[in-house]
């Protein structure tokens, strides 16, 4: 049996959930490393449509078809995978703040740095203060990503900020934060690390925010 991995990376472009199931299975089945398969062939496809979106040449329920192709082939490989291999970038901790059930676009930011190499603990809607902070505790995120879509909602982030100085783990976790009211303006205002205008520059802010802190 053969593999194709630009097959795969074609596959996940198009969007093609089934499909490019059926062929990271059969990639598995050839005896192709779990992580050459994540690393040349969904990682290069997730790239260029994190590229694509950009530039405007892909809209949002494409995004959304290839984000899901791209989380089914995870699924499978995710088990194959070593820690090491999976977290190669860093560890990212996800969740929309209380009171606040809209999880659309914080799992296409979780699924965006699965795409570039993070292992994500995506820890859900709806998560009290509290639970942002023990998990920065217990997971030890390089990032810890805080998602809100109501004008209401949004000051429960710089409450987890402030929660996490009183913590005394400030210093220890880059906060990022996004959603559509948020500005970047506001993430300053609330003392955030990072700003996410959307899933594709939240990953390129963060690379650039590490890249810069190595030098
Ligand atoms: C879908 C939706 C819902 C769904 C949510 C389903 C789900 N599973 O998520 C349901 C029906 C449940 C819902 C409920 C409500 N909603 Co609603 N909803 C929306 C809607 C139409 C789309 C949101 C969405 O998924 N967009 C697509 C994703 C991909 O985009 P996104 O969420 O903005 O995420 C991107 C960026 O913001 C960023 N991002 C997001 N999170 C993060 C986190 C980090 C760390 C980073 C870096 C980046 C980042 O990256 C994402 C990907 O690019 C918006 C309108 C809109 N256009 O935004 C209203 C909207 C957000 N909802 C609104 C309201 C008022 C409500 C309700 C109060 C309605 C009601 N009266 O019941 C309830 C509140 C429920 C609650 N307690 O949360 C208002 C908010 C107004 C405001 N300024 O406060 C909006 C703006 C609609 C409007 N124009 O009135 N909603």
């Amino acid at each position: 049996m053969s593999y194709d991995l630009g097959k795969i990376t074609e596959t996940l472009i198009q969007g093609k959930v089934d499909q490019l199931t059926e062929l990271t299975q059969s990639a598995i089945d050839s005896n192709a490393e779990p992580a050459k398969i994540l690393n040349e062939g969904l990682l290069p496809g997730m790239d260029t449509v994190g590229e694509k979106w950009k530039n405007g040449e892909m809209f949002m329920p494409e995004v959304l078809r290839c984000a899901k192709a791209m989380s089914k082939s995870m699924d499978i490989l995710r088990p194959k995978l070593s820690e090491g291999e999976l977290g190669s970038a860093g560890t990212l901790v996800i969740g929309t703040v209380a009171g606040d059930l809209h999880d659309i676009g914080k799992d296409l930011v979780g699924m965006m740095f699965e795409g570039a190499g993070y292992k994500v603990i995506n820890i859900g809607i709806d998560q009290p203060n509290e639970n942002f902070v023990n998990a920065a505790i217990e997971h030890k995120p390089d990032v810890l990503g805080m998602s809100a879509l109501l004008t209401t909602t949004m000051p429960r982030m710089g409450e987890v900020i402030n929660s996490l100085k009183e913590a005394g783990i400030r210093d220890q976790v880059t906060v990022m934060v996004g959603g559509a009211p948020v500005t970047e303006e506001y993430a300053q205002e609330i003392g955030a690390d990072l700003y996410g205008a959307n899933a594709s520059t939240a990953v390129d802010v963060s690379r650039d925010y590490f890249e810069k802190a190595k030098n």
